[in-house]
């Protein structure tokens, strides 16, 4: 017995598989095993004899199974190791992007603009792309005959002939989106509306589809100093300088009284914008009170609430900011126009990590 428990404990030790182990573990205590043909040599034994033997087997045959069950365990955590330093992945690696594609000038300046309103309190709004003319017209005061009609360069949706009802447009700028939000959430609001507008003008510097966004804060006694203060705020972190400087130029908008168009103070040096200082200056938005008519049409009562609303091209910013010379190129899909002028996507815009890198 003791042999049989010294060449079964060895076999056991020396096993370099599980298939090895179960094929010690039938030799061994299988039914057919050495241990059960000892088992059955009891039977011709003394009962005195079979007293001390059957014990011993039994033991025998606990200790060979505790033995395999052992080294299974320690089999199954070798093979474990074995894969873990197979499979070992450093996750602190920076990634590799350049397969990911990247992220369009329109996309991230539209991050950095989101961004940094977010930051100011504003939510995003969305709304249709294709408008109804109420809602791009009319409830900004700009009535059927209103020669701002004619400017907005519209795209028009078919109608049946016969069918008299004003048609549906592609909408020529992200307001209506505003007037949507004030119906749904009324007063006091403060949102941003980026998104694609479309305008029938194509030339050097437009497209008919492009972007912009709407800003709008309405409330009990907004004025134009929070405007003027939300808009240097933005620049400044848009443009990411120090100190900017605003000028407020009266202009004139169906939509806001007053207006103002504003400018930003900056330089050209051979070809590259410097923003904050210099004896230039660059249109950059245009903005004013939102008309009392406009509130009413959007169901907010202009005896209790005023406020600013601005609007302002996401693609003429990205090309400022980014310096991308041709607007025409941001809608060619070229990949490498995209490689050259396109961001990581794995940079997302922050205002603690920084808008852009
Ligand atoms: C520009 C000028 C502007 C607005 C947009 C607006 C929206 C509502 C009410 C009143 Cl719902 N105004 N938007 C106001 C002033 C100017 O855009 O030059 N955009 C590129």
């Amino acid at each position: 017995m003791d042999d049989l428990r010294q060449k079964y404990l060895d076999l056991v030790a020396g096993a370099a598989d599980e298939a090895t182990l179960e094929d010690i573990r039938l030799q061994a205590v299988g039914k057919k095993g050495e241990v059960a043909l000892a088992m059955r040599e009891l039977g011709k034994m003394t009962p005195e004899e079979r007293q001390v033997q059957g014990p011993k087997l039994n033991a025998l045959k606990d200790e060979i199974n505790s033995a395999l069950a052992a080294k299974k365990a320690a089999l199954g955590d070798a093979a474990l190791d074995e894969r873990l330093r197979g499979e070992w992945l450093d996750v602190t690696l920076p990634a590799r992007d350049r397969r990911m594609g990247s992220i369009h000038p329109v996309s991230q300046v539209t991050e950095e603009v989101t961004t940094i309103f977010a930051d100011m309190g504003f939510a995003v709004a969305e709304g249709p792309q294709i408008e109804d003319d109420w809602h791009n017209f009319d409830a900004l005061n700009i009535p059927p005959h209103h020669p701002a009609r004619q400017e907005h360069d519209t795209f028009f949706m078919h109608r049946d002939p016969g069918d008299n009802r004003p048609p549906h447009v592609l909408r020529t700028h992200t307001s209506p989106v505003q007037i949507r939000a004030m119906q749904k959430q009324g007063a006091p609001i403060r949102v941003i509306a980026p998104g694609r507008v479309y305008r029938s003008d194509y030339d050097q510097t437009h497209t008919p589809m492009f972007h912009q966004v709407e800003g709008l804060a309405i409330d009990r006694d907004i004025s134009m100093a929070n405007l003027k203060w939300t808009l240097e705020e933005f620049c400044r972190a848009y443009f990411e300088v120090d100190e900017v400087e605003l000028r407020f130029r009266a202009s004139h908008f169906p939509f806001t009284e007053p207006s103002a168009e504003v400018d930003l103070r900056c330089s050209w040096e051979g070809g590259q914008l410097k923003v904050g200082q210099g004896d230039d200056w660059m249109e950059i938005l245009g903005s004013g009170m939102v008309h009392p008519k406009v509130l009413e049409s959007a169901g907010v009562d202009p005896t209790q609430w005023q406020g600013f609303a601005f609007g302002m091209g996401i693609d003429r910013i990205a090309m400022l900011k980014y310096g991308i010379p041709d607007l025409r190129a941001f809608f060619d899909s070229d990949l490498r126009w995209l490689r050259h002028y396109g961001f990581s996507a794995l940079d997302m815009p922050t205002m603690r990590g920084g808008l852009s890198r």
